[in-house]
């Protein structure tokens, strides 16, 4: 948390540069700058109106060097949570959320805002990584591994508390939220709020026998919100999937589920050499599975070269308007195919470290 002169001059930048986008008048801008500083003097903190919030997470996401899904940072509905107070209420606006979001299929960008933290004895955080996310079991003697390696850690957390999984490879985690210091509460996520959907394939009829399945909509929940030097610990958000995160990452890494050898198999591909490209072929179909499904079952989900043909379109958009856009390269290409996309040959990409912004912040736990 800044100290008052930092905050000061962060809340000028902001509010300069959004009541510019926003068309607002210099006077505007100078008796809003008049009240903040007011504000400032007197509380150590200000708040901010509707319309800077709803801007400024638009913002924020319009900066995020990592995310290729930009184009659309315009349409971010941001639901003004900064009145929950109690876990119960921060859980039920969280569920609204995922709700309001889903849309039945048709998926909306949205970020629900808890209040600031300024106040480390009243912080909001969210301990999970995701709002929904599959839990993971490392396995023992008796017990082979199970569910996503990613949430282990989380996963122990959560059976401490008490919360008890079937041990299986997808079962959903409950959301754990904290208020200051006080012990974590948790609460199972509703049965139906989360639409799954089971991997088939348009050719390989035997694609359901392994068995695979993921969640509609990714909602990153454990990072930070920054807007003219207030940051919002607490301010979960999302869009919707591009195929390659779960097909290429959270089913085809060797450190998540590690799916790539049973799809080959499935194939019939020789995966006794690696010229036989079988991790390739095995990563294209399981990437088509994921596609596949999505569209089936009605959900939104985005491809890679139409997600880089968006991002080429954010691009150019931005330059209209002069502002550089913020990038880095190595998260940008996305993790399959990436030369096949029009970000391969783009060496102009630099991290410009914008704000507002959202950061990684320390973990609630450990
Ligand atoms: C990162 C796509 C919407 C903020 C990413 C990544 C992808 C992506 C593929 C890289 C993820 C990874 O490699 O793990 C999309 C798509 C969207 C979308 C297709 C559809 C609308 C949003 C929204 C926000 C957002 C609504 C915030 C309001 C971010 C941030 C990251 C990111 C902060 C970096 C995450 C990190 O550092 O771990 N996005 N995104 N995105 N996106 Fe988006
Ligand atoms: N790769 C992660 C999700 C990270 C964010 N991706 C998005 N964000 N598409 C995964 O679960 O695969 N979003 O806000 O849409």
């Amino acid at each position: 948390q800044p100290n008052i002169d930092e905050l000061i001059g962060q809340a000028e930048a902001f509010i300069t540069a959004c009541y510019q986008e926003l068309d607002k008048s210099e006077s505007e801008r100078e008796r809003r700058l008049a009240d903040i500083h007011e504000e400032v003097i007197l509380t150590g903190t200000y708040i901010h109106t509707e319309e800077e919030l709803t801007h400024g997470a638009r913002m924020a996401w319009r900066h995020n060097s990592r995310c290729i899904g930009r184009l659309f940072w315009h349409s971010l509905t941001v639901l003004d949570a900064r009145g929950a107070e109690t876990a119960e209420e921060v859980a039920e606006a969280l569920f609204r959320h995922v709700e309001h979001a889903n849309n039945g299929g048709r998926i909306r960008p949205v970020i629900t805002v808890f209040r600031s933290g300024e106040q480390p004895d009243r912080a909001i955080r969210i301990w999970n990584h995701q709002l929904i996310r599959y839990a993971g079991y490392p396995g023992d003697g008796e017990q082979p591994r199970a569910g996503d390696p990613a949430s282990d850690e989380f996963t122990a957390v959560c059976r401490k508390l008490g919360w008890q999984g079937t041990g299986g490879d997808f079962d959903i985690l409950p959301l754990v939220i904290s208020i200051g210091g006080e012990e974590p509460r948790w609460f199972p996520v509703p049965p139906g709020l989360v639409q799954e959907i089971p991997l088939t394939h348009p050719e390989i009829g035997r694609f359901p026998e392994l068995g695979l399945r993921w969640y509609p909509v990714p909602v990153v929940s454990d990072m930070c919100l920054e807007i003219g030097g207030i940051r919002y610990p607490a301010a979960p958000f999302n869009g919707w999937y591009m195929e390659t995160e779960i097909g290429s990452r959270n089913l085809g890494d060797t450190e998540r589920y590690n799916r790539l050898p049973a799809v080959a198999d499935l194939l019939g591909l020789d995966r006794s050499t690696n010229t036989s490209l079988w991790k390739d072929r095995a990563l294209l179909e399981l990437n088509r599975a994921v596609l596949h499904s999505f569209k089936q079952a009605g959900v939104s989900i985005v491809d890679h070269h139409t997600a880089a043909d968006q991002f080429v379109r954010f691009q150019e958009q931005e330059k209209r308007q002069g502002r550089e856009v913020s990038g880095k390269w190595g998260w940008l290409i996305p993790p399959m195919s990436p030369s096949s996309t029009p970000i391969w040959n783009d060496n102009t990409l630099r991290d410009l470290h914008l704000s507002p912004r959202f950061m990684y912040q320390k973990k609630a736990y450990a």
